[in-house]
């Protein structure tokens, strides 16, 4: 019941910030297995030359991991061409357990209604889910309009993760991905760790009753070094929050309301207690590896100067979690679990779409996306 009862606390938030509506149902859960599977690593074109050292290296990573993998070097500027690659490569005999994207490639865009007016957002559900249906009414807008059962379901059968600074316009480019792959061999090999711990940071509107607050704490089962800070007993402000960027948490989890490129911290995100923004991000010297951002529409990677593209080409970061549009993560033991059993993050994200109540059908849901290395573990 509790869970139902945070979901209609969140709902509340919502409709009273942006004024949607949510369904829900309920689904099953689905089960995966450990064993390392088949990865296809994507690179655009125009970078494969200048990246090869670095590719080279992180293909060599992922076979030390386990896995089998193939790299492509892509071209096609169509998220179309891109989904029906994966489809295939997914009915071969070897099967196709997900794929890194490195580079700006395609992305399918998605209309909603959001009581006020169309909005748009970068859906990465498209490229996983492979069996369900995607419904563009309009198909002179190349925006989809719905998701279907079709002839499979709606859930994803394979993850991705995006690794592609060039969003952004205040870092130069073949550096960030220079430097991101420097930081991720260095994590792999151990040169790279943090103590093991978590901050969790809590803002107003998500943490309007201790109730609440310890049923999000219930839910960060990764970690069990938590440092929780929320109100009532701590003071929750952008200066505060940009302070604890330079603390040496492993994995930074944050609720609070957020435009692309900013954080606006107070309650009903009116920023009263302060801003922080992607250019914070790139000032201060953040330390964790890793977040998860409850916060709307900051992992929108199509959108110039978003956070999550920010926070990933941040000093040290090697993943982000968040919304492409209005949401984040609810139920969030369905990715921790996993996360803390040892499974990599594009599969912990891919199980947390199966979770009974929050998965592809939710429309706060449909956004969610991994920026960064999807083949990471939290114990490498
Ligand atoms: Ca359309
Ligand atoms: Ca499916
Ligand atoms: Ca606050």
């Amino acid at each position: 019941m509790k869970k139902i009862t945070k979901y209609f606390i969140i709902v509340i938030i919502c409709v009273a910030f942006i004024g949607v509506t949510i369904p829900f149902t309920l689904i099953g859960f689905k089960r995966t297995t450990n064993t390392p599977g088949h990865v296809r690593i994507y690179v655009n074109s125009t970078i494969y030359n200048s990246l090869s050292t670095e590719i080279s290296q992180y293909y060599q990573d992922v076979i030390d991991q386990g896995y089998s993998l193939e790299t492509v070097n892509w071209s096609i500027n169509n998220v179309t061409a891109l989904r029906n690659d994966l489809i295939n490569a997914s009915n071969q005999p070897q099967g196709l357990e997900g794929a890194v994207l490195i580079g700006d490639l395609p992305s399918a865009m998605m209309q909603y209604y959001d009581g006020f007016s169309f909005k748009n957002y970068p859906i990465d559900l498209y490229l996983t889910d492979l069996d369900g249906e995607w419904v563009d009414i309009d198909p002179s807008d190349d925006l989809f309009d719905a998701h279907n059962v079709g002839t499979g379901d709606i859930y994803p059968e394979i993850w991705i993760g995006r690794i592609c600074p060039e969003s952004l316009n205040n870092t130069g480019h073949l550096t960030a991905y220079q430097n991101y792959f420097a930081r991720n061999h260095d994590y792999r090999t151990g040169q790279l760790s943090r103590p093991h711990s978590q901050l969790v940071y809590i803002d107003d509107d998500w943490a309007t009753t201790q109730q609440l607050v310890d049923e999000w704490l219930g839910d960060m089962t990764a970690y069990n070094n938590l440092t929780n800070v929320s109100i009532p007993t701590t003071t929750t402000t952008a200066a505060d929050y940009k302070n604890r960027l330079t603390h040496a948490y492993e994995f930074v989890h944050i609720f609070v309301h957020s435009w692309p490129y900013e954080h606006l911290f107070g309650p009903t995100g009116d920023g009263t207690e302060g801003k922080v923004t992607y250019n914070d991000i790139l000032n201060i010297d953040t330390q964790a590896l890793f977040y998860n951002l409850f916060a709307c529409s900051a992992a929108n990677f199509e959108y110039r100067n978003n956070l999550g593209t920010q926070y990933l080409f941040s000093n040290n970061t090697l993943a982000v979690v968040g919304s492409s549009k209005i949401g984040g993560m609810t139920m969030n033991s369905y990715f921790y679990t996993p996360l803390s059993q040892g499974k990599i993050f594009g599969e912990s994200m891919r199980l947390w779409y199966w979770n009974p109540l929050h998965g592809p059908s939710d429309p706060d849901s449909m956004g969610m996306t991994l920026l960064g290395d999807p083949l990471l573990t939290i114990l490498m």
